[in-house]
């Protein structure tokens, strides 16, 4: 590369990425066939349109790679293709799900999502997003007591207060969703059902997370997560009479993005691939074992885990009031702190709300941790036990 500047920065990136731990939940690192095609001439080209519908000439190989990333992003899920559709243009998580509401909910409808300081995402309808400006944001959040979700109280709030949509799939819950009774609560209000699975997407290819897709009418995720892909995102939508496909293609272009980024959905290609494979099946495994093991081992040293634990890549750590105090009585430490005092010492977290947080959103009272990343570098249990002291003796030192 000849500007200097820019490669430099690169290298320097690439040297603090193999350096340090890194426990980001919505982290990982891709292969080099991910970055070759992501980094590829694909990137001069322009698309708009669909495959065999394009404004522009000089498709038909472009075509040929939507097309090969559509058909293995279903066979990945194990959907047919009569019954599923997939959109692999939306530039990113937030704009895929942006398209699905403009799709299907008039301005002004009633998105029921997850609060984010209770562990959902901005686009699932928050005020700063635009999801919460055109539309409106029915938040719910997780049980006071167990930290978990309460179906029951689900049902009340969709019956009484009859949302367009339902968005489940979150961005800091560690726990198994009930798809089951995220459907039953969906179909009781005449609710759509959208599962946002971008953390768990990885996992649910894997085969070791339970897939959504029978119980959703509408499936979003970003390929980078625990997926493994480049950033990117899916969103898989249910054919039938509703021609709810149809109106999502709509509202991806031309309703909301113009040309797509062929680069792009050529990576995904392969890391969808990639991920059709024993040894993806492996590594989601592995990815939930060490996760248990960091959350079990934090546990023991005597931190609060919400929830009690993880049944996915991630862990939701209670630093300011889970602490059991030392001698010098350090052990409460508030979430900015602790991200910054592991990132001094080369373990990289995100500072994070926990529900019901009495601190604010710079500053809360948490952390949040996945094995995603680690687990690609190889990380086994063993790894995640010395993580866990280390990351203990961290946040006890005074
Ligand atoms: N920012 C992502 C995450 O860290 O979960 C979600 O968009």
């Amino acid at each position: 590369m000849k500007d200097t500047q820019i490669k430099n920065f690169i290298s320097a990136e690439k040297k603090r990425q193999k350096k340090v731990v890194n426990l980001i939940a919505s982290e990982n690192y891709v292969s080099k066939d991910v970055l070759e095609a992501l980094g590829s001439e694909l990137t001069n080209k322009y698309a708009e349109g669909y495959p065999g519908k394009r404004y522009y000439g000089g498709n038909l190989i472009v075509d040929k790679i939507e097309e090969l990333c559509r058909e293995r992003a279903l066979k990945l899920f194990k959907l047919d293709p009569t019954d599923w559709h997939v959109n692999v243009q939306a530039l990113s998580g937030s704009p895929a799900n942006l398209a699905v509401y403009t799709a299907l909910i008039p301005p002004g409808g009633k998105i029921m999502g997850m609060s984010l300081d209770q562990g959902g995402h901005l686009t699932h309808g928050h005020k700063v997003s635009a999801t919460g400006k055109f539309w409106t944001q029915v938040p719910y959040g997780v049980d006071k007591v167990t930290e978990v979700l309460n179906y029951d109280q689900l049902r009340e709030m969709a019956m009484r207060e009859k949302p367009a949509i339902i968005v489940c799939g979150y961005t800091a819950y560690p726990r198994t969703i009930d798809w089951t009774r995220m459907r039953e609560v969906a179909d009781a209000a005449g609710s759509l059902l959208m599962v946002d699975m971008s953390h768990i997407a990885g996992l649910v290819a894997g085969g070791v997370y339970p897939s959504p897709f029978p119980y959703a009418d509408i499936v979003t995720t970003t390929t980078h997560k625990t997926l493994r892909g480049p950033r990117a995102a899916l969103i898989f939508v249910k054919r039938d009479m509703r021609e709810l496909d149809k109106k999502i293609d709509k509202a991806v272009f031309p309703g909301l993005q113009g040309g797509p980024h062929i680069n792009q959905i050529a990576a995904v290609a392969v890391a969808l691939k990639e991920a059709d494979s024993q040894k993806f099946v492996k590594y989601a495994s592995q990815v939930m074992k060490n996760a248990a093991v960091l959350a079990e081992e934090l546990k023991l040293a005597g931190w609060r885990i919400i929830s009690g634990g993880t049944d996915s890549h991630l862990i939701l750590v209670d630093t300011w009031n889970g602490g059991v105090k030392n001698e010098k009585g350090a052990g409460a430490v508030a979430g900015k702190d602790a991200s910054s005092k592991l990132e001094a010492a080369g373990i990289i977290v995100n500072k994070n709300a926990i529900p019901f947080d009495s601190r604010s959103p710079f500053d809360p009272s948490g952390i949040r941790l996945g094995t995603a990343a680690e687990t690609t570098r190889g990380a086994k249990e063993k790894d995640m036990k010395k993580i866990a002291q280390r990351i203990d003796k961290i946040l006890r030192a005074a």
